[in-house]
């Protein structure tokens, strides 16, 4: 039988990932997308390619569907009609910064978004036939507690965004004990690729070190260069939401590399994959970046990037999602991360060039 999910946050990066691992699988994949004033279905656009869909050898396509996380009639609606087995929930306002300048639509979005959601698919009497998996976050442990953060770490959220992530992990988890519903939460720890968002920091370098290689940006600003991440590959990240919705019993998950690195750290690596080698100089708003061929100051510190409250360092333990799901953290290094994404964008930036 044919199984039917549901994606929401279908035309971000995760969404796009999940839709095509989904697709392969043979999945019928339905995706909620916002109505926008351009155009914002770039990342899934392939996936209505004739040639692109041949070439990945998928024999269904993607049905999209206007919504929205702030509409819950919307989604009593949408779930009605589609009757999903399983339903990935990554829309979110996602962006940590942000979310101090947007609190209130961020609480909406992200915190009672999940309720809405899981509260459609037991209103629906659905809860035994939909499966739900919720987009949690590493930023729930904020204030570091303990280093690696394991599933049993307490959690300190230290922005609006991660204070809403916080609502959402125990709606979930509450739904799953009081209505035995399988609901699961992925704590995610930060993952990029060639379809990250622009102002997520990795992809904010890795396209400023293409464009400034090929001579069409003079500097990059940065803020907390010290911040440390721990930072996979999304591809990778998605096959571990589907594996969590095929487990056998309910549970949470971390999902993470297990290596941590600086933001310095994937600047420099970032410039190295363009041709560029950056030397530092200075410290904290001093900091500068220079190009060690041409002494050109080509990275500084704004602090405008500085956030009012900053979670310094992020580093997961794999070792529950590798033992009982049997997931490998490491499928693509840091330094292939990284490679890859300066691969893209060097080559995106050249088309630009054109025009
Ligand atoms: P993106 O920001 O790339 O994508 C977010 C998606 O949510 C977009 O499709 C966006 O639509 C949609 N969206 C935003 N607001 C709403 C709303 N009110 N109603 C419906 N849809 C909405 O995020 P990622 O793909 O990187 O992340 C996916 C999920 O995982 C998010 O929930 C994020 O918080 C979480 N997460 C991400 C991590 C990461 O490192 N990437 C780590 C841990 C958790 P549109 O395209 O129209 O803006
Ligand atoms: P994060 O990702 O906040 O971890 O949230 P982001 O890439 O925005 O920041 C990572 C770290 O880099 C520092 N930083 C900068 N960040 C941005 N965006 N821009 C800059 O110029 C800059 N300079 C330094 C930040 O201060 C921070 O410490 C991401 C999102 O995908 C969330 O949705 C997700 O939940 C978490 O990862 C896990």
């Amino acid at each position: 039988m044919t199984k039917i999910a549901l994606i929401t946050g279908i035309t971000g990066q995760d969404g796009s990932y999940l839709a095509e691992f989904l697709l392969q699988k043979e999945y019928e994949v339905h995706g909620i997308i916002r109505r926008s004033s351009s155009f914002n279905t770039g990342r899934i656009e392939h996936l209505y390619i004739k040639k692109a869909i041949r070439n990945m050898k998928l024999k269904r396509k993607i049905e999209l569907h206007y919504g929205d996380m702030t509409d819950s009639t919307n989604l009593i609606r949408l779930i009605r009609e589609i009757k999903p087995d399983e339903i990935y929930n990554l829309a979110a306002q996602s962006h940590v910064k942000v979310s101090f300048e947007v609190p209130e639509y961020t609480a909406d979005t992200d915190g009672i978004g999940v309720l809405r959601l899981i509260e459609a698919v037991r209103f629906l009497g659905y809860e035994k036939k939909t499966k739900i998996y919720q987009a949690s976050t590493s930023e729930l442990f904020g204030k570091v507690q303990e280093v690696p953060q394991r599933e049993t770490t307490p959690f300190y959220p230290r922005s609006p965004y991660a204070v809403a992530k916080l609502y959402a992990y125990w709606i979930v988890k509450n739904y799953r004990e009081a209505y035995n519903m399988f609901a699961v939460n992925g704590i995610l720890f930060n993952h990029e690729s060639e379809r990250r968002g622009e102002t997520f920091v990795t992809r904010k370098i890795t396209l400023a070190a293409s464009r400034i290689a090929q001579g069409k940006q003079e500097k990059l600003y940065l803020g907390n260069m010290d911040a440390r991440r721990d930072w996979g590959h999304a591809k990778d990240y998605v096959e571990c939401m589907w594996l969590m919705l095929q487990h056998k019993k309910p549970e949470d998950f971390i999902i993470a590399t297990g290596e941590m690195h600086t933001v310095r750290e994937f600047c420099t690596l970032a410039f190295k994959e363009a041709g560029i080698e950056l030397r530092w100089e200075g410290v904290g708003i001093e900091e500068k970046g220079i190009d060690k061929n041409t002494e050109k100051l080509l990275v500084e510190v704004d602090p405008k990037y500085f956030r009012p409250t900053e979670v310094d360092q992020l580093q997961g333990d794999p070792s529950k999602a590798k033992k009982v799901l049997g997931w490998n953290p490491m499928a693509t290094s840091f330094e292939l991360l990284v490679k890859l994404m300066v691969k893209s964008d060097m080559e995106l930036v050249m088309k630009e060039n054109k025009y």
